[in-house]
């Protein structure tokens, strides 16, 4: 009788299995945010964290995946997807972009971030920008001049080059519709979405203080891997 039961369960759990695995498998899983709604209160308050987090990068997520579904992208990484998106609908561009920008923008801010970058990072920094300094002012440039909703971003270009771009919407370098195709390792959300409640249209001090909160370690593991 308890063997019966055992093998019964067994087969159940078996045809579960099944079912699951028959299903398309998806590679696009909803990241856990990697510090608490308030952690980041230096530069986000808890409200806006919430939001943002749980509402509006939940809301590009499940877009995307339904727009990853209806296109047959599942089993794609997001640079193959970015690296075609063009040829893809827009709500491809628009809800991956949301998807992977956001997925960026919250593992490169950590409670135990601001600082400096260290290392080959900073060399590079400094090798491209001529100075920490001057990557310092030419990203708080690009980001508080972007006009509209997009996002700053801080790229290896295809010789291993740093640059900085401001790209609108939800663009990123890694697309093809980018003006210079890069490898992000920093990105900062400049939405207004981002910063309304705490900053209002002050948008600058809200990039002023995104240096408090930067977990350079995540960016140079990011550089890291653009090293070939
Ligand atoms: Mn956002």
């Amino acid at each position: 009788m308890k063997t019966k039961t055992i093998i019964l369960l067994n087969l159940l759990l078996g045809l579960f299995t099944l079912k699951a695995n028959s299903q398309t498998p998806t590679t696009f899983t909803f990241p856990a945010l990697p510090y608490s709604y308030d952690a980041l209160e230096q530069f986000i308050d808890k409200t806006t964290m919430e939001f943002h987090y749980d509402k509006h990068f939940r809301t590009y997520y499940n877009n995307f995946i339904k727009a990853a579904d209806a296109n047959n992208l599942n089993g794609k990484s997001m640079e193959e997807i970015f690296t075609n998106v063009s040829k893809y609908p827009i709500q491809v561009r628009n809800f991956g972009g949301g998807y992977f920008n956001h997925a960026m923008f919250w593992e490169v801010m950590s409670p135990n971030g601001g600082g400096m970058p260290e290392g080959k990072l900073l060399q590079a920094i400094i090798e491209s920008f001529s100075s920490y300094e001057n990557f310092v002012k030419e990203f708080e440039k690009a980001a508080t001049t972007l006009f509209g909703s997009g996002w700053a971003w801080l790229a290896v270009d295809d010789s291993g080059k740093l640059f900085i771009a401001q790209l609108p919407n939800q663009d990123n370098p890694l697309m093809d519709i980018a003006p210079k195709h890069g490898v992000p390792i920093l990105a900062l959300d400049v939405w207004e979405h981002a910063y309304y409640l705490r900053y209002q249209n002050k948008r600058a001090d809200y990039v002023t203080n995104f240096w408090k909160v930067i977990n350079w370690v995540k960016v140079a593991e990011n550089y890291k891997k653009t090293l070939k």
